[in-house]
């Protein structure tokens, strides 16, 4: 029985090459060929390598690591003083376009036509809002002047009774009355005027909402 397998082995052998050496163990009752005496004897010399198998599942996660030193806070700091640094070269540059109130508020006023909630649109993208505050009260005439508004100029500011006819609200949240209507106003006229703008003498107009009118902005001092 030991001459066949070992025949067969040799065969495989000769056939088979490297096949032999990596999967062979013949045993016997009383007797052993192994592969390594196969491999010394019969196998040929190592073929060309195979190509890369596919990448393997990823392992465990590794175990915790040890508590990092305190950081080095000196050059964070420098990190925040230059970065405080192009923060304020920034407002410089955006600020140009700005004009400050004795509010402490800033304006600007863009001239353009468009309807009231294009309006607020724009003075959102700029992080504002339409003029509130400042056309409440006697800073008005200063803002007006400090962003060149003309008498004539229709310019929305922020007020409005959209919500409910004749309740008018800020854009800013007040329910401060106003006190600059124009004469007759507001008239709600043909029940579709509920956008409050600058009209003529300065003094405020509910129109349609839908009309083109400059934008006014104001924004919050930058702390
Ligand atoms: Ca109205
Ligand atoms: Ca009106």
């Amino acid at each position: 029985m030991l001459s066949v397998l070992f025949a067969m082995a040799i065969a495989i052998s000769n056939t088979e090459g490297q096949l032999i050496a990596d999967s062979c163990s013949i045993s016997c009752p009383g007797q052993e060929i192994t592969s390594t005496n196969l491999h010394q004897k019969y196998i040929g010399p190592p073929g060309k390598r195979g190509a890369i198998g596919p990448t393997g599942p990823s392992g465990r996660t590794g175990p915790k690591g040890e508590r990092g030193d305190s950081c080095d806070c000196r050059s964070f700091e420098d990190k925040i003083t230059r970065l405080n640094f192009t923060v304020e070269r920034l407002k410089s540059v955006v600020l140009a376009e700005w004009s400050e109130a004795s509010n402490h508020r800033w304006y600007r006023l863009f001239r353009t036509k468009v309807n009231f909630q294009k309006a607020r649109e724009t003075c959102k993208r700029h992080g504002a809002r339409l003029a509130s505050a400042g056309m409440r009260g006697p800073d008005m005439r200063e803002i007006i002047s400090l962003v060149g508004i003309r008498r004539g100029d229709l310019v929305w500011i922020g007020l409005s009774d959209l919500d409910e006819e004749g309740s008018w609200v800020w854009d800013d949240g007040s329910t401060a009355p106003a006190t600059n209507w124009g004469r007759y106003q507001p008239d709600n006229y043909e029940n579709n005027e509920d956008c409050g703008h600058l009209w003529k003498d300065y003094t405020f107009n509910d129109c349609p909402c839908d009309l083109g009118r400059n934008v006014l902005c104001e924004m919050d001092r930058w702390d």
